[in-house]
């Protein structure tokens, strides 16, 4: 087994992302683990998320909360079950996405990992990863699902009157190839990435054009996962003999792609929007399909899961939007490799949809409630549905997005999504979570626990994977996408850099940046100036702002004009060892007001500061539900640091609805239900 620092600094290009060189990607992130953080905002919340967030999680996987797992639900009993021969016996812990959430959560330890080597929380994931072998090894094609296996094992992918949609089988599969593929990467250890590819290699084998099966995933995350099998494959070719992988590495990539190009490739029914979803499950659970269309038809999972139609032909992002999401950062990935124009657009267009016309200003996606999905344009209501793993689904999309194009306005999404919506995901005590997110409510909720706890693993894996979101390269320029205090040391054509950046933000505006490369030299340094701090708020005018200030960016203490490429001020130079960027960012207050086809946005105004948007939250302002702000009463943003362990608040002046002059404190939207349940407004009506 190979330690992980050795494995990454022998490797100092591998990166997470994009491949350059084989398609048409234009940057890549670095790897989570070969960038060090460092940050006042940060480095808390990874220490809270490692020592109580994940134990917590665990715990709770394996029923071990007796105030609320009374009955046993234990997510690993269900492997050792599988173990053990059981099938079909009419009983299993959790939905039947259990499996999956499980590997979920593996793969984001293993990128804390990354950061952070941590023996004995390695030594319980080894445990499990032990269990889960066990479990495959009770099948002699390798699959495994326990739901299916333990409930309805005839149904396997949904054949002979399964319902796919529901079973999750090829998504739990998908997030164990992913899970293998980041635990090996974190930790050297292949053990996972084995059983991965076992798995990986069977649906090779079977799923396809014809004469294989017409096979697609009915929830999204498995084409990622099997493209990020590809590139470690492609990249590290010794490694086959470790895992025995029987697939060529462009296999897994074709698989993908099968997966992405076959959406919208079945016999035409159910219509689930007509036909309603109780009687299309009882079509097909009776194998209508294979009686009326013969023995190779499947059923569609309908908009759904965007497999009305060739996903090239949707001229919409639509659907489940944690499903739809996730599909479209398959699509940019793999159009990070085969560079098809089809892919391209297809993810260009969904991206501009959902932000131009789908994006609620917190980030969040998927206003309604029903199918957890879509709205229709411009519907962004207040108390919208807003899942946590959907604001996952938008960050991870904008991030393919950002490596696919090299823009930073993707960036602006990503970031927009991580610091409102994905934060609110955990309380600020770790243990506890939301499913919805709305923007305005009345009653704010935070989970102990879910019936289906899809939100901390997806939470997980988007934080733990930031840190390599921070920089990216293209082999000429060193991209400074997020502004976290960390450090890394990059390779750009043959010179290693070190790059360390301070900065108080989001709180403060002041980012610096020292550059030290092995001997001087020439390359550009691009830093993304967030559209906010430019007087863009959203890049469609969904949202408008007024920044209040400009950017100001020096090096070596000359201010140096920006000039703006795709979002990114760029400063190309030779390079000294020392150099030292500084870049100030306008964080004041702003106000911000939706496009006027939002409707039920209509009079209201959001406030702002730098990344985070605020909230009026009851526990401050006990008339919270009743004021109209002044928006010309003057705003100070503040460092409280006896609030809440420290944070930035705005203040301002509103009026009651009796026209009482008064005070109000908004705080940032992600740290909304830390105080009790009490009620919050993001938008409110504005006095002028
Ligand atoms: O289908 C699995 C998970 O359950 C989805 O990702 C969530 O949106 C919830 O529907
Ligand atoms: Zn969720």
């Amino acid at each position: 087994m190979k330690p992980a620092k050795t494995l990454l600094l022998a490797l100092p290009l591998l990166a997470a992302g994009c491949s350059p060189d084989n398609g048409t990607a234009k940057i890549r992130p670095l790897e989570a683990g070969t960038v060090t953080v460092e940050d006042t905002f940060w480095s808390p919340r990874f220490e809270k998320w490692e020592h109580v967030t994940v134990g917590d999680m665990l715990d709770k996987f394996e029923g071990n909360d007796p105030a609320h797992f009374a009955c046993g639900v234990d997510a690993f009993e269900n492997f050792d079950l599988v173990a053990s021969g059981a099938r079909d016996i009419g009983r299993h812990a959790g939905p039947p996405w259990y499996d999956g959430l499980v590997y979920e959560t593996i793969r984001g330890i293993a990128d804390l990992l990354a950061q952070r080597p941590d023996s004995a929380l390695k030594a319980r994931v080894d445990g499990y990863i032990a269990r889960i072998e066990a479990a495959q090894q009770s099948d002699s094609d390798g699959f495994l699902g326990t739901h299916t296996q333990l409930t309805e094992d005839g149904h396997r992918w949904g054949a002979n009157g399964g319902l796919l949609r529901m079973q999750h089988d090829v998504y739990n599969a998908g997030m164990l190839v992913e899970a293998g593929v980041h635990y090996y990467k974190a930790t050297g250890d292949a053990r996972l990435l084995r059983i991965a590819t076992r798995f990986a290699d069977y649906m090779v084998r079977i799923m396809g054009p014809s004469p294989k099966k017409n096979i697609v995933p009915a929830h999204s995350g498995p084409e990622e996962a099997l493209i990020k099998l590809y590139r470690l494959y492609r990249d590290e070719p010794q490694l086959r003999e470790q895992t025995g992988a029987q697939s060529a590495a462009g296999d897994y990539l074709a698989l993908a792609e099968f997966w992405i190009g076959n959406r919208g490739v079945h016999c035409g029914q159910p219509l689930w929007g007509t036909w309603g979803n109780d009687s299309a499950e009882r079509w097909i659970h009776k194998n209508l399909y294979t009686a009326q269309f013969g023995p190779d038809a499947r059923p569609t999972w309908g908009d759904y899961a965007q497999d009305s139609i060739r996903v090239f032909e949707q001229p919409a992002i639509v659907g489940h939007a944690v499903r739809a999401t996730l599909l479209a950062t398959g699509i940019a990935a793999a159009a990070c490799e085969n560079g098809d124009k089809r892919y391209i657009a297809t993810a260009k267009r969904w991206w501009d949809d959902m932000a131009g016309r789908k994006l609620f200003l917190t980030g969040g996606v998927g206003a309604v409630h029903f199918d957890e999905k879509f709205g229709h344009d411009y519907f962004l209501p207040t108390d919208a549905y807003l899942e946590t793993c959907a604001a996952v689904g938008v960050g991870f999309f904008s991030q393919s997005m950002n490596s696919l194009t090299g823009d930073a306005k993707y960036m602006d999404e990503f970031e927009r999504a991580l610091y409102n919506n994905v934060l609110a995901g955990v309380s600020a005590s770790g243990d506890r979570y939301t499913y919805q997110n709305p923007l305005n409510t009345d009653r704010s909720e935070r989970w102990e626990w879910h019936p289906c706890p899809c939100c901390p693993p997806m939470f997980l894996k988007i934080v733990s994977a930031t840190p390599g979101f921070i920089y990216a390269e293209d082999g000429k320029s060193l991209y400074v996408n997020l502004f976290i205090g960390s450090r890394t040391d990059i390779a750009l054509g043959g010179t290693r850099i070190n790059v360390r950046q301070q900065t108080g933000y989001p709180a403060d505006g002041q980012v610096d940046l020292t550059l030290t490369p092995d001997k001087a030299s020439r390359f550009a340094v691009r830093i993304r100036i967030p559209g906010w701090a430019r007087g863009e708020e959203n890049p469609f005018g969904l949202y408008v702002s007024e920044s209040n200030g400009k950017p100001q960016l020096s090096v070596n203490g000359t201010p140096v004009e920006i000039r703006l490429e795709r979002g990114y001020a760029v400063i190309e130079r030779r390079w000294q060892p020392g150099d030292r960027i500084s870049l100030q960012l306008p964080v004041a207050p702003r106000v911000i007001r939706a496009h006027e086809q939002a409707r039920e946005l209509d009079g209201k105004v959001a406030l702002a500061a730098g990344p985070f948007v605020y909230c009026i939250e009851q526990a401050d302002n006990a008339d919270y539900d009743r004021l109209e702000l002044d928006t010309a009463g003057g705003m100070r943003l503040e460092y409280r640091s006896d609030l809440m362990g420290g944070t930035p608040v705005i203040t301002g002046t509103a009026l009651t609805e009796e026209g009482v002059q008064t005070r109000f404190t908004a705080i940032p939207y992600h740290a909304f239900g830390n105080r009790g349940n009490g009620g919050y407004r993001v938008w409110l009506p504005a006095l002028r």
